[in-house]
């Protein structure tokens, strides 16, 4: 597969230094794009010669100067949930080896803090890093242990928003609205980075609320299925939308019914698009393409997708068989962080991810992603969150003998986290109070149920599936 270099990462933002235009917002912050290119040089400026430094990924103004920052100087940036439980944050400031810690001080953190000002000015500048250096390092959830840290190339980011340009026509004339958090690809490399590299205005309404939305008068807006299914409940907000040139969809599967309220009330038809944090988007449908509900279209420029069968067989591209979904192109990932066998794991020998998704395709290329492989991935939200990091904060609770973690179906997030504890009795809240301490506010269970015993095959592993089934029978 033949891979052009892109332009350099950062360039629409270094090229804009004098311009007034406004660059971002969020909330009531905003800054010009030559106040931007200016703070994030001050930033560069405090962190530059550094390897790997980790950010504070509050929804504010400061991460956006933060992270531009850090392209700037060439520093990997490791974006750190707020609400990471103390132990998750230790998990990812050790695991990368952060040296600096940017954002406001924190009395667990020991490393060196550099505040982050929005005001300060430089007038430095920076030679673009190599398109193989690490642009960042997102930590994401496996079907068991710990957060892994995606490592993610300047190239890898720069293919992957240029593809989104091509398929969704996003120019400088766009306005771009969203209200996602900055740690994940949706809000910080699509929403921040891709905004930066395209020139078209961000404005971050800080939570995605539908009034937020309504009210900012974007071109361009992106939201996880949970956000437009909370648009479209509130029809005056949603209407408000119908002049937006896109509404897009992703990170979770937008339900048929929320797409078909989203055409009826904004005259127009969503954008699905599909991807993950070691492949950042990969498949979408286009400004000018067919757009069809519980569908996520094509190969993005440069990307090629595959399904395969159990043996590895090519499964026909007839709409209809499954297969796994495996993808190759230039924005995967290099590494999981310190994890050579799970990043081999997740390759293929021809060199192509497995992206562990199930999916059809049709005779035309477009996709249709069916669910997961594995039960103990769930997505709730559009957070990704693994069942075994949730099972192994409960399992440190001294009540707690077995713990069993579900996804079960919910109208609202797509999938709601349930567990199953064995053990001597014990107040839910205390149990999820003790969760907490452990894990980010979306990982926690909504809802956690005593059991005597759970179920198990003559394997001894536990049956899910049935207690998913149990539970939806009201078991
Ligand atoms: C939530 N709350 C809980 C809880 N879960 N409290 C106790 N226990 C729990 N388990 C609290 C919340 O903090 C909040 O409190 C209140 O309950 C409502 O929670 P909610 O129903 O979850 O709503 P909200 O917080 O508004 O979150 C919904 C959401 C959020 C859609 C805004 O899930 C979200 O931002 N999702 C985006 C995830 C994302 O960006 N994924 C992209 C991954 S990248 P309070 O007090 O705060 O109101 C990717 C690649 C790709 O997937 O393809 O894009
Ligand atoms: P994350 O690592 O958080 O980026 O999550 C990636 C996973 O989200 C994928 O493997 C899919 O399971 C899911 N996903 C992302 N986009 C979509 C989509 N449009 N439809 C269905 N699932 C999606």
């Amino acid at each position: 597969m033949t891979t052009t270099t892109p332009r350099p990462l950062l360039t629409s933002l270094v090229d804009a230094a004098g311009e007034d235009r406004a660059a971002v917002r969020v909330g009531d912050d905003s800054l010009t794009r030559s106040e931007l290119l200016a703070a994030a040089a001050a930033v560069a400026d405090e962190i530059g010669g550094s390897r790997r430094v980790a950010v504070d990924a509050t929804a504010s103004i400061e991460t956006v100067v933060a992270v531009a920052g850090c392209l700037l100087a060439g520093v990997a940036a490791v974006p750190v949930p707020p609400d990471s439980g103390p132990a998750e944050r230790q998990h990812i400031l050790k695991d990368s080896n952060a040296q600096l810690w940017l954002g406001a001080p924190r009395d667990d953190v020991a490393l060196p803090t550099v505040p982050v000002d929005p005001r300060a000015r430089s007038g430095s500048s920076w030679a673009e890093a190599d398109p193989g250096e690490t642009a960042m390092i997102m930590y994401t959830s496996g079907t068991t242990g710990s957060p892994k840290g995606v490592v993610l190339s300047r190239s890898a980011v720069a293919h992957g928003l240029d593809g989104l340009a091509d398929a969704w026509n996003w120019t400088s004339d766009d306005v771009l609205v969203h209200g996602l958090p900055l740690f994940h690809v949706h809000g910080l490399i699509l929403g921040v980075l891709g905004a930066l590299r395209h020139g078209s205005p961000l404005v971050h309404t800080v939570r995605p609320k539908p009034e937020a939305y309504a009210a900012a008068g974007g071109s361009l807006y992106f939201g996880v299925p949970t956000v437009w299914s909370r648009v479209v409940a509130d029809e005056s907000s949603a209407r408000a939308l119908a002049s937006a040139r896109l509404l897009v969809s992703g990170s979770a599967p937008l339900p048929v019914p929320v797409f078909e309220r989203m055409r009826a009330l904004t005259g127009s038809e969503p954008i699905e698009r599909y991807g993950m944090s070691e492949t950042i988007i990969t498949l979408s449908t286009r400004f000018d393409g067919e757009r069809r509900p519980g569908w996520v279209g094509l190969p993005l420029r440069g990307i090629s997708s595959r399904l395969r069968d159990q043996a590895g067989n090519l499964v026909p591209h007839d709409g209809e068989t499954l297969g796994q979904l495996e993808i190759a192109g230039p924005t995967l990932f290099d590494a999981y962080l310190n994890n050579p066998e799970k990043t081999a794991e997740s390759m293929t020998e021809d060199g192509w991810f497995k992206t562990g998704d199930i999916a059809v395709v049709d005779e035309l290329g477009f996709h249709r992603i069916v669910g997961r492989e594995s039960i103990d991935m769930i997505k709730s939200g559009g957070y990704r969150i693994g069942a075994g990091e949730v099972e192994t904060a409960l399992l440190n609770h001294p009540a707690v003998e077995e713990a069993a973690v579900v996804g079960v179906p919910d109208d609202d997030l797509g999938q709601r986290i349930v567990a199953y504890v064995v053990g001597d009795r014990h107040d839910p809240e205390e149990l999820s109070d003790f969760v907490a301490q452990t894990l980010s506010i979306h990982k926690r269970p909504r809802e956690i149920r005593s059991v005597d015993v759970l179920p198990r095959n003559a394997m001894g592993k536990v049956q899910k599936k049935l207690l998913v089934e149990d539970y939806l029978a009201g078991a």
